[in-house]
């Protein structure tokens, strides 16, 4: 099983049976028939949890079974309804049949339920066959299986490239200058507070998305700023692109500082390959700035003025490919 694949095996309730059953009361020597019909089984469902970013807590368990209906009892008494399972999934999972590899539907926000296998109904009891010519049935009707059945979980990947920075840094302006994106920029910090998403097609039609996600600041991987709702996101991109802002402080300590609160977050993003490029390079002496961050190149560019963004292109895809 890897990190965004999961196989969950789920078996729906079974209904409760019918209850073939007669009135039995002091001094009413013939009752008629009260057997109450059986509960239907319960369902399983499967949630979206904001909470979660990946299918891991599948390792642990992977059989879900919903409560099977309880049968019909004497009195026309409807036996209770199988309890319902709900299994939790993180936003962007996409559930498959895993026999069929028919898509059954895709998790995209909080708490969306889909049904994945109905429980069984339950049967109906003797009461409920009773006519005028038959006033004493001995059928009831059993209740139905439950559907078992293997899922195959899927979490996408948002996007081909995240940008992150510190707020103002310039991300939403340069999603915009690279592609179709409309992301909202502002001089004020946290204008994103939802991820946007735009595509870049290349000249031989290759589609790079990418998406710039709400600015971190020091603190954020403890829930300051908007906390880890977004480092959440680029747990789920393929490279990265640090967009570095020298009008606001020392390039060099930006990069630390990002890093930092990435790595406490989840050491394993920095595994991804990634770009250090600094932005507003037309409001500074881009002289003055370094060429190499840990012996990776320093891509220099304006996102605003457009100035560099070929050569930003050019390394995005050489990571990617890689
Ligand atoms: N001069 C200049 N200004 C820029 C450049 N890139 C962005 N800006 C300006 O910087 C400000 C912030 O830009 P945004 O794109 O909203 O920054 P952001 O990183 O998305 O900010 P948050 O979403 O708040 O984290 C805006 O006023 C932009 O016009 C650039 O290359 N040169
Ligand atoms: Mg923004």
């Amino acid at each position: 099983m890897s990190y965004d694949i999961a196989y969950i095996i789920v078996e729906s309730g079974k209904g409760g049976d019918g209850l073939v059953h007669f009135r039995r009361e002091k001094y009413v020597p013939r009752g008629g028939p009260d057997g109450g019909d059986g509960g239907n089984g319960g369902n399983i469902y499967i949630i979206g949890d904001e909470s979660l970013s990946s299918l891991l807590h599948f390792k642990r368990k992977r059989h879900f079974k919903a409560g099977d209906g309880e049968n019909g009892k004497p009195k026309k008494m409807k036996g209770k309804n199988g309890k319902d399972v709900y299994i939790k999934v993180p936003i962007g999972t996409v559930i498959y049949n895993a026999d069929t590899n028919e898509k059954i539907g895709e998790i995209l926000y909080h708490n969306q339920k889909i049904l994945v296998a109905k429980g069984g109904k339950g049967g109906r009891g003797n009461a409920k066959f009773a006519t005028p010519e038959n006033r004493a049935p001995q059928i009831a009707e059993k209740g139905e299986e439950g559907i078992k059945m293997k899922l195959k979980l899927e979490l996408k990947t948002i996007a081909d490239v995240g940008i992150v920075g510190f707020p103002n840094a310039g991300k939403s302006t340069l999603l915009n200058s690279l592609t179709n994106a409309h992301s909202k920029v502002a001089d004020y910090p946290f204008t994103t507070i939802i991820p946007n998403l735009g595509v870049f097609i290349d000249d031989i039609y290759n589609r790079i998305k990418i998406v710039d996600i709400p600015g971190i600041i020091e603190g954020a991987s403890e829930g300051k700023g908007l906390g880890i709702q977004f480092l959440r996101h680029i747990e789920r991109v393929k490279a990265l692109i640090f967009l570095l802002d020298p009008t606001q402080s020392d390039i060099i300590e930006q990069f630390y500082k990002l890093k930092f609160e990435i790595e406490k977050y989840n050491p394993q993003i920095l595994k991804k390959p990634y770009l250090i490029v600094v932005n507003k390079i037309d409001l500074i002496d881009s002289e003055s700035l370094p060429d190499n961050i840990e012996n990776k190149e320093v891509i220099k560019i304006s996102a605003k003025e457009k100035i560099n963004l070929e050569k930003l292109i050019i390394k995005l895809q050489e990571i990617l490919k890689n």
